[in-house]
């Protein structure tokens, strides 16, 4: 007995650790911490039922110890015998009309939300030129990684989403191999990307939340989709519209412009990229159309916050640059399952890497 009870003698700890980290949130990642119109009438809602959930528990506690201690043998007498009541109307009546009241209060607000963000008839409204008014984003899930379109910009990203501050995006989502589903918990979610049919909805970015949290959010897949499905981070970095008109152009302008190498390691570094057949499964194109490539768009892969969507570049570009032949040597170990395998000393000898990394950290069209 002794022993038996020996092993359970951290469960309070780790129940007072499992309350105390609980509280642990950062405002880029959580949903206790909403960043925008949508999470936060999800908030609202889950706030909601917890209040009503903690209101029964606190009324039937309350009951079960007024019974305890009321009722008790010793206060009572052995021989008491209550007496023998069989169905009391009054009681049927209370237990059956307050939870029926409850779950009304919990039904109306949740049936009405599930239809106000369920609506997307805002994707469609024009301007005066027949110009859709708001932006639209194509989400295409594959086995780990993001791809991302602005279709009405003809522009193509992976990755890092892009997106502007303030009002309400589009997102239409779609998956290439298996289910998987798009959430960013700050901000809203999460919602299935499925094979065959597109799901859309949309996400509100605010834009003072989003400066708290450095405008940097973080998504994740949120259906099991393989070995390393929870590996299947994406970013999002926000900005004003005005930036966000930048960047845009910024990309149109890329895909027009003649490639100029800065120096001859870049210069070399991308007849690395070609010879090795890294280009047959890694546009360089913005306008490139979504889906039509195995690999992640590398068009501005210089600007990624993060390296394959889980190593930090951390602002830095000596971790950059780490970052990226860390990926190419161990791609296949650090994303167990992903389609681009690593590249040894036999693949790639150090030179060539040192350019190819040169080459890949000068893919910037946005920011110098
Ligand atoms: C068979 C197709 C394929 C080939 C060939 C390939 N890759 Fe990849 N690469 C991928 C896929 C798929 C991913 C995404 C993996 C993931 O994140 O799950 C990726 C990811 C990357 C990333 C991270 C992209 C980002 O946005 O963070 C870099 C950098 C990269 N590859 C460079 C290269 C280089 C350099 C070569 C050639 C030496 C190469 N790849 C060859 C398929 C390929
Ligand atoms: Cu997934």
């Amino acid at each position: 007995m002794k022993n038996g009870l020996k092993k359970w003698r951290f469960l309070p700890l780790f129940a007072a650790m499992a309350f105390i980290l609980s509280g642990c949130g950062e405002p880029f990642l959580s949903t206790l911490q909403p960043a925008g119109e949508v999470a936060q009438k999800q908030f609202n809602l889950m706030m909601l039922s917890v209040a009503i959930m903690v209101l029964v528990i606190i009324v039937v506690a309350i009951v079960y110890v007024i019974a305890i201690t009321k009722f008790r043998r010793s206060k009572l007498g052995d021989d008491f015998i209550p007496k023998q009541v069989e169905g009391s109307h009054r009681l049927e009546v209370i237990w059956t009309v307050i939870p029926i009241i409850l779950l009304l209060i919990l039904a109306v607000p949740t049936v009405a939300l599930t239809f106000e963000l369920g609506d997307q008839s805002g994707m469609e409204a024009e301007d005066e030129e027949g110009n859709r008014e708001a932006l639209v984003i194509d989400v295409r899930a594959n086995l780990y990684w993001w791809e991302f379109a602005y279709p009405d910009q003809g522009v193509v990203t992976a990755q890092d989403l892009v997106v502007p501050t303030d009002q309400n995006v589009y997102f239409n989502v779609i998956a290439s191999d298996v289910k998987h589903s798009f959430w960013i918990p700050a901000v809203g979610g999460k919602i299935d990307t499925n094979v065959d049919n597109m799901n859309t909805f949309y996400l509100n970015f605010d834009g003072e939340k989003a400066e708290e949290a450095n405008n940097l959010f973080y998504g994740k897949c949120a259906e099991l989709c393989g070995p390393s499905h929870a590996l299947m981070d994406f970013k999002v970095q926000t900005m004003s519209q005005e930036d966000f008109d930048g960047w845009i152009a910024a990309m149109q302008e890329s895909a027009e412009s003649e490639q100029d190498f800065e120096n001859d390691t870049v210069a070399d570094g991308f007849a690395v990229f070609e010879e090795q057949g890294c280009i047959g499964c890694h546009a360089v194109d913005p306008t490139q159309q979504i889906g039509s490539s195995a690999g992640p768009n590398l068009t501005n892969f210089g600007e990624r916050s993060y390296t394959a969507g889980i190593l930090d570049n951390e602002d830095s570009d000596e971790v950059h640059a780490e970052n990226i032949q860390n990926w190419i040597r161990n791609a296949d170990v650090l994303k167990p399952g992903n389609t681009m395998g690593g590249y040894n000393e036999d693949d790639l000898s150090d030179e060539d890497l040192d350019a190819l990394t040169e080459y890949l950290m000068s893919l910037k069209v946005y920011s110098e």
